[in-house]
């Protein structure tokens, strides 16, 4: 295996005039690509390997008889030769070498893990094949660049069957994850079987309705509906998995989002009332109680969990757990008392410690959401990161290990495209190409640090998708971008060159009918300031290679006759923009639109002390002058976010400039702990240096969407400031309670 000599490290599409074009439509891309002479095919290609990997070796035939070997005379077979052969040196576990000759082809790997995803290498290239790119010679030495390549599905929100979850996981494989996370429990439903409390899937498994549409909309259905997985099925799956070399990652949430479970066993919870199992989504103040008879509880059911489940870490949730109910409980102010715990968040971290004990005590490893670190945990509990980067940052630090799925890149149930043109989503803005650019070990580790961090993970939670082929769309293709993230060097990585690969693995999802998304076909916008004050600079973004945009601003359907973009465009007033991207004449996504309403504002300099919060900052605060309004919801991105005590916005006109109104616009959604501010203060000045209060605004808490906090009064000025103070914590009996709110700001009117 030494023999193969590594003159080069190649992009996986070159061109260079000695050679002919030199193309290997592989996601993720190999580590270490050498090209050769020459082609080969699949077409009468016949896989053998060693009696230990029947199995493997049947898996792979069956796949490439799909398509291949239909109506196709083979005088000579092409051996698919699979070998495990002894390391002369310590390597990867999943390491394998594949050397692609005209006359056959040599798989080798240290593990059968390596076989396999050598394998999935195999099957892309016979997709290649099938779509009329012949697969050249070539030698591979590759292996993952992280250990942690997860995809998550939450099934309790919506249930998704076990077909459906195969095929869910036919997808990890082919993008060489390793990782499975089966969100099994949550308010809205318990999916799994625990034979020792029927009644679990008896009760918590089923509820009365759903919520559908707009979150802040508030609508239900009241439709019966659940569903869960016998621990057959679940044995099933986990094998199903194991035979792709996925470890399935059980999560069975404690002590919040344990609705469903209370609803089957009241006395679960504090006040042992008869609860429902949940039908909307959000965060409930219903939660375990800290008495004994919980722990026994719920550690006869991980005892079930870990006979279903070999892998090392279960997962225990852990997140967003009010404390409203210990509060008001006798026994957990008892339990506080005897333990020395000086609140409840102490409390939360003893709940935890507990179980992480006993779970430990069966020679396994918990994990939990990133609130798990408060109040210390033992050194063997793994961190996943999901309120940004800070929990995975401290975590490392403190020598955990770390699964990044923070939700800016990791999180596939936010929207992955213009949200006009997008199923409802939750919110968020993540598309295919910024999941490619992230980078899981933040910048703030040194190198050391940086070792704890396991990789990454995707998050499907489900409360907007109904049906797999949702799951799917949201799904895909991001995952393929998050699994080139995980498994490739990052020197390999190159967005225009992924782009590419991923354009031609889109024909074999087609065959394997996976509904993936074309939202990356769809035209992005982004606005700047102008040299000149007072006008927007509009730029019309694609990925470089993709095709040509054309647009028109008179609210025509553009077409290939349209204008094409090609640099920033000065628009110098209100205006309709419709884009699309075109290739070889033809539409290739849909429309996206923008509606610029220019006012005394738009363009102007801005300055925001501080930054919004780069969670909720998309455009820059340029975006609050750019003529572009947010909607009514927080679904789209013009919104910008801030979690602080206070903001100072600033605007320069220029010149003094007679106004009559000054406003900036406002988001309510407290059901998503986006809550009005408590006070805008409308400043005025001519010089930037002494300023005159013109008016304090101070809007009502129940305004519902969007609001503008102005004034109508003439004034004349050349600096206006919008100093908005926060709510301040979020008050009882709302989401976050206790936390502080977010205010969410779009758009200054200056007219
Ligand atoms: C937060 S991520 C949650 C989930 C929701 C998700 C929606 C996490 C640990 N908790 O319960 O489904 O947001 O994006």
């Amino acid at each position: 295996m030494r023999s193969i000599l590594l003159v080069s490290v190649l992009l996986l599409g070159s061109h260079s005039p000695a050679q002919q074009a030199f193309t290997l439509n592989v996601i993720p891309a190999p580590a270490q690509v050498t090209a050769a002479k020459g082609t080969c095919s699949f077409h009468c290609a016949r896989v053998t390997g060693p009696d230990a990997m029947t199995r493997l070796v049947e898996m792979l035939s069956a796949e490439l008889e799909n398509g291949f070997q239909q109506g196709v005379e083979c005088d000579r077979t092409i051996p698919i030769t699979l070998s495990l052969i002894t390391p002369d040196s310590v390597v990867p576990e999943e390491t394998y070498w594949l050397t692609i000759k005209e006359h056959g082809i040599d798989l080798q790997a240290t593990t059968e893990a390596g076989l396999f995803r050598g394998t999935r290498t195999l099957v892309q290239l016979a997709d290649q094949e099938l779509n009329g790119t012949p697969v050249p010679c070539a030698s591979i030495i590759d292996h993952p660049r992280f250990g942690w390549r997860g995809l998550h599905l939450d099934v309790s929100r919506h249930f998704f069957s076990v077909d459906f979850v195969k095929k869910y996981i036919d997808l990890l494989a082919r993008y060489k994850m390793n990782r499975f996370h089966w969100h099994l429990t949550d308010d809205q439903g318990w999916r799994i079987e625990i034979r020792k409390y029927p009644r679990l899937t008896e009760v918590g498994a089923w509820r009365k309705g759903s919520q559908y549409g707009p979150y802040s909309d508030r609508t239900y259905d009241t439709t019966r509906y659940g569903g869960f997985y016998t621990q057959e099925q679940i044995r099933e799956v986990v094998a199903y998995a194991s035979a792709r070399h996925i470890t399935v990652v059980p999560e069975i949430e404690m002590p919040g989002h344990s609705l469903a479970a209370l609803a089957a066993y009241p006395a679960l919870g504090c006040t042992a009332e008869p609860f429902d199992v949940a039908k909307g989504w959000g965060v409930f103040d219903d939660v375990y109680c800290s008495k004994d008879s919980v722990f026994n509880f719920l550690e006869d059911v991980l005892t079930e969990v870990m006979e279903l489940f070999p892998g090392e870490y279960i997962h225990i949730g852990g997140d967003e757990c009010p404390k409203v109910r210990w509060q008001a409980c006798a026994r957990c102010q008892d339990r506080m008392r005897t333990e020395g715990l000086k609140d409840e968040h102490e409390l939360q971290s003893y709940f935890i410690q507990r179980i992480e004990k006993f779970v430990n005590g069966k020679g396994r490893k918990i994990i939990g959401w990133d609130e798990i670190l408060e109040g210390g945990l033992a050194h063997n509990a793994a961190v996943m990161s999901w309120r940004g980067t800070e929990g995975g940052i401290a975590a490392a630090k403190d020598k955990h290990a770390v699964v990044m799925t923070p939700g800016t890149h990791c999180y596939f149930d936010h929207y992955q495209g213009a949200p006009a043109v997008e199923p409802l989503a939750i919110g968020g803005y993540t598309t295919v190409q910024k999941v490619y650019a992230y980078e899981p070990i933040p910048a703030e580790l040194t190198k050391e640090e940086g070792r704890y961090i396991l990789g990454a993970q995707g998050n499907v939670w489900t409360e907007y998708m109904t049906t797999p082929e949702h799951v799917e769309y949201m799904a895909m293709p991001r995952m393929a971008a998050l699994a080139e993230v995980l498994w490739s060097p990052k020197e390999v990585r190159n967005e225009r060159e992924f782009i590419r690969r991923l354009e031609q693995e889109l024909p074999a999802l087609d065959r394997l009918h996976v509904n993936y998304s074309r939202s990356l076909y769809n035209v992005e916008y982004s606005f700047a300031g102008s040299k000149v004050r007072g006008k927007v600079l509009m730029s019309l973004k694609t990925t470089p290679g993709l095709g040509e945009v054309h647009y028109t601003l008179d609210g025509t359907e553009p077409t290939v006759a349209s204008a094409q973009f090609s640099a920033p465009i000065e628009l110098l007033g209100s205006s309709t923009v419709k884009a699309v991207l075109f290739r070889d004449g033809q539409s290739m996504g849909r429309t996206t639109v923008r509606s610029l309403q220019f006012d005394r504002g738009t363009g102007r300099k801005i300055t925001c002390d501080p930054l919004p919060n780069p969670r909720y900052d998309t455009g820059g605060s340029f975006t609050l002058v750019d003529g572009v309004s947010a909607g009514e919801r927080r679904v789209n991105n013009e919104w910008l976010g801030w979690n602080n005590e206070r903001v100072r916005i600033t605007v320069d006109l220029g010149v003094d400039t007679d106004l009559s109104h000054l406003g900036i616009g406002s988001l309510e959604e407290r059901t998503s702990w986006i809550h009005l501010p408590a006070e805008v203060t409308i400043a005025t000045s001519s010089d930037g240096a002494s300023w005159t209060e013109v008016a304090r605004v101070a809007p009502s808490p129940d305004a519902d969407g969007r609001t503008d906090l102005g004034i109508d009064q003439n004034v004349r000025a050349r600096y206006v400031r919008f100093t908005v103070r926060s709510r301040g914590p979020i008050g009882a009996g709302w989401p976050g309670a206790g936390s502080m709110p977010w205010y969410f700001l779009d758009e200054i009117h200056l007219r």
